[in-house]
């Protein structure tokens, strides 16, 4: 009797161990069918060509294949092939490792060489991008903005559109950036859209009080001017937005603190469209700021029509100097300064557009360049430089866009 008791028991103890091995197996066997599920996902997304993947992510999905398929021999030599999961899974397995052998071998011929061949051109690019570096463009250190000692734009960056104005894209002229007046520290940002009609007049000017607000339209304070105003060649200098007084040859200085309004007459000064740019009516007056202070782009009768700098006292609004340059004004898209030399766009394409000329008012000369910007919308509205960022703010058709500007180093200049 004892030794049947403990025969049993022994028996019983056997029976638990099988159990326990059984269970085990069928966790294991649950984990494995969902990591083939996984797997099966990713070679069929890889089938389906919809994804990029590299010869890495290949090596990987076979390494998991070949692992695979020794714990499923393991779990077929333990159960002796009577487990019919455990059966489905070797079959599935094998499926999979014959699906991604064939993918590899039509891929040898054709993605992953084409891959390897964009991977090689990638890091050629970058070695351009490197060297290109190396030769120093016009290092501008944190608090070096304001230095003129460099060789003038040597290229602009991509550009980047921060957003749409808050008015819609039905608005699609006017003026934004930050306060272009060197040294300032002012944190925000301000916007101001002509109205949508044939007029080409503004009212008003909407201030933000930082970057996160501009992007989500909120805390502003719109500003409204007892004068309106033509074109869309306004600036914010010094907090006073500057810009041409509706119907005028005046300029208009709006006070942001104060909201006092003081005006005074261009002499001469071409008005009310008689020589706007090639694409933005009514801009016969354009306001510019940059390392050296205010500026006014216009034309006049007696330049017929060419390009005028003119040097402005930014208190009492008078004209300090003028410069004629031998451009046509309308042939210009827009113009803006930078280190009192004054570059001027025209349209290339639909896509692009080039500084083609510039004039510098410290040495008068000019000279025709040709430095290209990438352009996301047929025409630009206004582009105004601010030199306490080396920033270009852009109006292109109701998107508020920037560009970074590039300096040539003084040293490449000479060589
Ligand atoms: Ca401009």
């Amino acid at each position: 009797m004892e030794i049947l008791e403990k025969s049993n028991y022994n028996l019983s103890l056997s029976f638990q161990k099988e159990i326990t091995q059984l269970q085990a197996y069928q966790r294991k066997i649950d984990v494995h069918i969902e990591m083939l599920k996984n797997l099966t996902r990713r070679v069929q997304i890889m089938q389906m060509g919809r994804v990029a993947y590299t010869e890495l992510e290949f090596e990987l999905i076979k390494t998991e294949i070949t692992q695979m398929e020794a714990i499923v021999q393991e779990l077929r030599a333990s159960l002796n092939g009577s487990n019919e999961k455990v059966e489905a899974l070797y079959a599935e397995v094998h499926n999979i490792s014959v699906t991604v052998n064939q993918l590899e071998n039509y891929d040898k011929n054709n993605v992953l060489a084409v891959r390897r061949e964009i991977a090689s051109l990638q890091r050629r690019l970058e070695e351009c991008k490197h060297n290109q570096t190396q030769q120093s463009p016009f290092q501008v250190e944190y608090g070096k903005f304001g230095s003129c000692e460099h060789g003038g734009i040597m290229n602009i960056s991509k550009p980047l559109v921060v957003q749409l104005n808050w008015r819609g894209s039905g608005y699609k002229a006017g003026g934004w950036g930050k306060d272009s007046f060197f040294g300032s520290t002012e944190k925000g940002y301000w916007a101001s859209m002509l109205e949508n009609n044939a007029l080409n007049y503004f009212s008003s000017v909407r201030l933000y009080n930082s970057y996160d607000d501009l992007l989500l339209y909120k805390n502003y304070q719109d500003k409204t001017a007892s004068d309106s105003g033509n074109g869309a060649g306004m600036i914010l200098y010094n907090n006073s937005l500057y810009y041409n007084c509706y119907n005028s040859r005046d300029i208009c200085k709006h006070n942001m603190v104060t909201n006092k309004l003081e005006r005074k007459t261009l002499p001469n000064a071409a008005y009310n469209n008689r020589f706007p740019y090639s694409f933005s009516q009514y801009q016969d007056i354009d306001m510019a700021s940059d390392e050296n202070g205010l500026w006014v782009l216009f034309s006049t009768e007696e330049a017929q029509g060419n390009m005028v700098i003119g040097k402005l006292n930014s208190s009492t609004l008078e004209l300090i100097k003028t410069w004629t340059t031998t451009v046509y004004k309308p042939s210009m898209s827009n113009a803006f300064m930078a280190c009192g030399t004054m570059y001027a766009t025209r349209v290339t394409n639909t896509r692009q557009e080039e500084i083609f000329y510039m004039y510098d008012t410290n040495t008068e000369k000019e000279a025709r360049i040709s430095i290209s910007m990438d352009k996301m919308t047929d025409n630009i509205q206004s582009l105004s430089y601010n030199p306490n960022d080396h920033k270009l703010y852009v109006m292109s058709e109701a998107y508020e866009t920037e560009y970074a500007v590039f300096f040539k180093s003084l040293s490449k200049e000479k060589l």
